[in-house]
């Protein structure tokens, strides 16, 4: 495969200030015919370059004229338009979207036809450069039959539409030039929920979210987050939208979350239709964020572009952090920052530990599609958050004003927009630009120093060499910390933002009678890993004390995890602070169940692996277990008071509603371990008598762990019922796939057969093997059978959608944290795969990288 380099980067010979498109749709032949008005913006005279991807153009004409001065080179067409500086060349293709099963380009799904462009889906539908820096204003006629596609959606607006015979059709002009990755088009059988929104400008918008009959009551929350999002961007940034129209659809097969197309968001279901019935408060949640991300990239990422794709963490972390943002606005700022860090400590601090660890602005690649990444996305926002945190929000506003000012309708880099914060906000990146270049989670190693009692924070900072970067330069990060007398001596350092900038540091803290307790990264303002050895003592007073929420969080989760690192080393000691530490934190349940459900929530297998040098997945699985039994029985009256309570109905999604029905699940599940006699009964009862999907959906979670008839009632009950609702499906088959029980492996190669899963769905392809990998102990049994699993899906899967197939390989190369053995066999299947002859790029990627 060939490798792309960001340093390779050349503006593009050909410009495209218009493109007419022309679809005669059916389901497996769709015509499309492309007017491209090109313009040359060098001066010699050069080809065309037009890419395709299983394209043969079926006509070529320039200027009018039937043309013969093209040739295919491999998938791409170059036309020669000798010395022409302007032309309209037109192509004629047919492509057929039935077959078309890796859902990208023009695909049916259901009957409906719907595009995934980005980020090179482009080139599937018509010949086209197919870059992001190449813009263009789009009109769009499509014809079909009224009967099978009676709605006819594109870009933009609806400027004119008629009937032919049992044809209709429309025609659809989006003013705003965008690249080929931002078009999009619906045809099929769709219904409408419509509202407006009256933009700052007062401007009325039309909204508009379709989905199929049936679905349309489950979209109320999707739109009210969208109506909720265009306020807040306005309030937030000063964006206002700039269509009359912004329409969203919802599809069932889709291969991630959903697409920012400029006025016509696709989406995936999963983040559309909710509702109490079938939408857990996580899936709400989950909908909520979606809707603002896509939405939020009509400014980032659409009126302001990428100039290639190296330049991705430009329009996502961005995307990421505002949409984070958001959320932390329309709900708990702290519990929103726990779940954000939570993401980014078991999805990208492995990816940035491991082989496939890149910086968040890539330096090559061979296929775009891999890095769509956890470090490109959610490091992304960390490093844009570091920014906002070192200027403040008054000035990170001026320097995003100034960077939609300035790039507005164009292709940015990266760097334009670092230097439209240094401009706006007035601050030196200088240093702080290493972010974009250099891939690794960096390490603070902390001590404290004490001179006749001032006392004072070292800091030695390493960041780790990672793949083509073995040396590394220290970075620049802002770390905001604390510190408290805990000795009721009332000595304490506020709240205090301090630059990191060397390898070694020294920051005074001031005077304090004896070692002060410190409460340091608070609200994670640095994506760091802490190295800072501290006595249970003080992590339990700092649970207990400190004022900052989130550094509540992490002294009780450092707590947890000390002690359970301490029990798979075969050092188990006492585990009384940390039983006495979550009693006291659950002192709080009643005034905010939400923080406290997320407090007292065991570190999960993974992270607890990523602590150790060599991962024990059976020891890990066997002490978390056992701690979470000592912790349940410990409090057990406390577990049981929380569950007494009546659960806040379903309909009731206020944060404290939300928040209580998180803590009776982890209570659940604490109790539940404890192997209380009674406890597969009250879980079957309030699996039972549960009026909405949140506590149904945990309450059988916890059955599923376990080796109750209950178990089995509940899994079939919840089959019967749901058995016609696909998301709902997918829940049953994960909470089957994240069992703790032993013979959780046997189950997903029974569930694999089961007539409702099928690979043709990326949704339920996750839902069993993506909740498989997530499930570190069944993913590595010690036979090497999750491996071989895995392998398996990833071969059969890669003819058919090689996109969600190379998404499964991350899990198997993390062999060099396990034990040989397992390593050895990790490898073994990385090389199976490798070895099948005609494998996707996006897969031979993966795989011989994760060999390294
Ligand atoms: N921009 C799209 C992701 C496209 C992924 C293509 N493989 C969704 C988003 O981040 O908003
Ligand atoms: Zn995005």
């Amino acid at each position: 495969p060939v490798t792309v380099h960001r340093s390779d980067y050349r503006a593009p010979d050909w410009s495209i200030p218009d493109i007419a498109l022309d679809f005669a749709l059916g389901i497996d032949a769709t015509k499309v015919g492309a007017v491209l008005s090109v313009v040359r913006d060098i001066d010699a005279p050069v080809p065309l370059l037009l890419r395709g991807d299983g394209l043969t153009p079926a006509a070529v004409r320039v200027d009018g004229e039937v043309w013969n001065d093209w040739r295919m080179e491999g998938s791409d067409l170059i036309v020669d338009l000798g010395e022409r500086v302007a032309a309209t060349v037109e192509i004629d293709t047919v492509i057929d979207p039935a077959s078309n099963t890796q859902l990208s380009g023009l695909y049916a799904s259901g009957g409906l036809l719907c595009t995934q462009c980005e980020a090179e889906g482009f080139r599937r539908i018509t010949f086209h450069p197919d870059r992001p820096d190449v813009l263009s204003r789009y009109k769009v006629r499509m014809q079909g039959d009224k009967a099978a596609f009676p709605i006819l959606l594109s870009n933009g607006n609806c400027i004119d539409q008629g009937e032919a015979g049992s044809d209709h059709w429309a025609l659809w002009e989006d003013p705003w030039p965008k690249p080929s990755y931002l078009f999009a088009l619906v045809a099929g059988d769709l219904v409408v929920n419509r509202d407006s929104f009256t933009t700052m400008s007062g401007r009325e918008v039309e909204l508009g979210i379709w989905v199929r009959d049936g679905d349309v009551d489950r979209t109320g929350h999707a739109m009210q987050a969208l109506k909720d999002s265009m306020a807040w961007d306005e309030r937030v940034y000063g964006r206002e939208y700039d269509l009359d129209l912004f329409n969203i659809v919802a599809v069932s097969d889709f291969n991630m979350g959903a697409m920012e197309n400029k006025g016509l968001n696709i989406f995936n279901t999963r983040y559309i239709l909710a509702d109490p019935d079938t939408a857990t408060d996580v899936d709400y949640d989950g909908v909520e964020g979606v809707v603002a991300h896509e939405y939020f990239h009509n400014w980032s990422g659409n009126r302001v572009t990428c100039r290639d794709w190296f330049q991705l963490s430009l329009k996502e972390g961005f995307t990421v952090f505002r949409d984070q943002s958001f959320s932390a606005d329309m709900g708990s700022p702290a519990v929103k920052r726990i779940e954000d860090v939570r993401l980014l400590r078991a999805a990208q601090f492995p990816e940035d530990a491991g082989p496939l660890a890149h910086p968040i602005r890539p330096d090559s690649f061979q296929e775009i599609s891999n890095f769509y990444t956890a470090t490109i996305y959610n490091k992304g926002a960390e490093i844009i958050r570091m920014m906002a945190t070192m200027v403040g929000p008054e000035r990170f506003r001026k320097g995003t004003d100034l960077y939609f000012d300035r790039h507005d309708g164009e292709a940015a880099t990266c760097e334009d927009f670092v230097k439209a914060i240094e401009d706006g906000a007035g601050i030196d990146l200088g240093q702080f630009r290493r972010w974009y270049e250099q891939a690794g989670t960096p390490r603070l190693k902390l001590s404290l120093a004490e001179e006749g009692g001032h006392w004072s924070l070292d800091i030695v900072q390493t960041v780790p060499p990672t793949p083509g970067q073995p040396e590394k330069q220290p970075m620049m990060m802002p770390l905001r910390l604390a510190a408290f007398a805990t000795d009721g001596s009332g000595d304490a350092l506020a709240d205090t933002l301090v630059m990191v900038t060397g390898a070694t540091q020294r920051i005074a803290l001031g005077t304090f009678a004896a070692r002060p307790a410190l409460s340091v990264n608070r609200g994670f303002s640095a994506p760091i890993i802490v190295d800072f050895e501290r006595g249970p003592g003080e992590l339990a007073w700092l649970a207990a004390h400190d004022d900052d929420p989130f550094a509540r969080y992490e002294a009780l989760q450092q707590l947890m995890l000390d002690t359970l690192v301490a029990a798979v080393s075969g050092k188990a000691g006492d585990n009384r602070a940390v039983i006495d530490a979550v009693g006291q934190t659950l002192e709080g349940a009643a005034s905010d169940p939400a923080f406290v459900a997320e407090a007292v929530l065991l570190p999960s297998e993974a992270f607890i692996g990523d602590q150790m040098v060599t991962v024990d997945p059976d020891a890990i699985r066997r002490e978390r277990l056992a701690l979470q039994a000592t912790i349940g029985a410990a409090l057990e009256t406390k577990w049981r008071a929380v569950l007494a309570g009546k659960a806040p109905p379903a309909t009731d999604l206020s944060r404290k509603a939300k928040g209580g029905r998180r803590l009776r699940g982890v209570a659940l599940a604490y109790l539940a371990a404890t192997g209380a006699d009674d406890a597969s009964a009250l879980a079957f009862r309030i699996f039972s008598d549960a009026d909405g999907m949140t506590e149904r959906q945990a309450a059988l979670a916890t059955l599923a762990h376990g080796d109750s008839d209950e178990r089995i009632a509940a899994l079939d009950i919840f089959y019967q019922r749901y058995r016609d609702n696909p998301l709902v499906l997918d829940k049953w088959f994960q909470v089957q796939a994240w069992s703790l029980r032993a013979d959780t492996l046997d189950a997903v190669k029974e569930l694999a057969q089961h007539p409702d899963f099928t690979l043709a769905n990326p949704n339920r392809v996750r839902s069993l093997y993506g909740a498989l990998t997530g499930n570190q102990a069944a993913f590595h049994q010690a036979d090497g059978e999750g491996y071989r699993l895995i392998a398996d899906l990833v071969i059969a899967l890669d003819p058919k959608n090689p996109q969600t197939a190379a998404k499964m390989i991350p899990p198997l190369g993390r062999w060099k944290r396990f034990d040989d053995a397992r390593a050895a066999m990790m490898r073994a299947e990385l090389e199976r795969i490798l070895a099948r002859p005609g494998l996707s790029r996006d897969v031979t990627e993966q795989a011989s990288k994760s060999l390294l």
